[in-house]
């Protein structure tokens, strides 16, 4: 899977795609991601990516000559099966969509800055705007690394089993259960006594019974959604 990832501050998409989990699926091949500078594609002397806003008000606008030039020349080399833009007025990004994403071949992120994009922008050029929560931040750089990261550790390969996703929070619509590794006792703070009996089976039980009491205290609305099969399974 391709992510292609569209901003004016391309210096702050470097790092998290250069550790741990993330470059190791680069390595291996499975996942590739490429950060475009909207302003190599600013056919401006001055480079300009933004202007004022028609009818005036306090803020920049992202222009749409620029962001057309980066896309068309990205969908010149290869087809696109969603065109995101990140956006604080978008739709709740959730576990649900990046497991839809992560079965697609090849994105583009769009990263909003200023006072957003020229609306022609959303209403052409993007298929899907998200938002990653109720808050504001700067700019969408940091949104679509959260976007990028939570597609990406989906893409079979990525991830060993150790690290398997299938056993994380929200994928079956609960919380994880705590863990524990050594010592056994810390400061006289034991770890549960399932945990080091061996019996498979009671400690599967415990997890299961862990994750519902969690999910029930810390995340009600979740745990109204559950359905009778979540209950019983595990
Ligand atoms: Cl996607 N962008 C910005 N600027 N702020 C946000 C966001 C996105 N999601 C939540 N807050």
């Amino acid at each position: 899977m391709r992510i292609d990832i569209i901003s004016c501050v391309p210096q702050l998409l470097v790092s998290p795609f250069e550790h741990s989990i993330l470059k190791r699926g680069q390595a291996a091949g499975v996942i590739e991601v490429e950060v475009h500078n909207l302003r190599d594609y600013s056919t401006s002397k001055q480079k300009q990516t933004d202007d004022y806003a028609f009818g005036g008000g306090a803020g920049m606008v992202m222009m749409i000559e620029p962001i057309e030039n980066c896309i068309n020349s990205l969908k010149a080399k290869r087809s696109y099966d969603a065109v995101i833009y990140t956006t604080p007025d978008g739709e709740l990004f959730d576990q649900q969509k990046a497991n839809q994403f992560s079965l697609l071949e090849n994105i583009i992120i769009l990263c909003g800055h200023y006072k957003g994009v020229d609306e022609r922008v959303r209403q052409h050029l993007i298929t899907h705007e998200i938002s990653i929560g109720d808050y504001v931040l700067s700019g969408g750089e940091l949104a679509a690394a959260v976007i990028a990261d939570a597609v990406f550790r989906l893409v079979p390969g990525v991830m060993n089993d150790e690290t398997s996703a299938l056993t994380d929070s929200f994928q079956d619509g609960l919380l994880a259960p705590p863990v524990y590794t050594r010592p056994a006792v810390y400061n006289g703070w034991e770890v549960p006594s399932v945990l080091s009996s061996g019996h498979q089976g009671k400690i599967e039980e415990w997890r299961h019974e862990q994750s519902l009491q969690r999910t029930r205290e810390r995340r009600p609305d979740l745990y109204s959604k559950l359905t009778d099969f979540q209950f019983v399974t595990k």
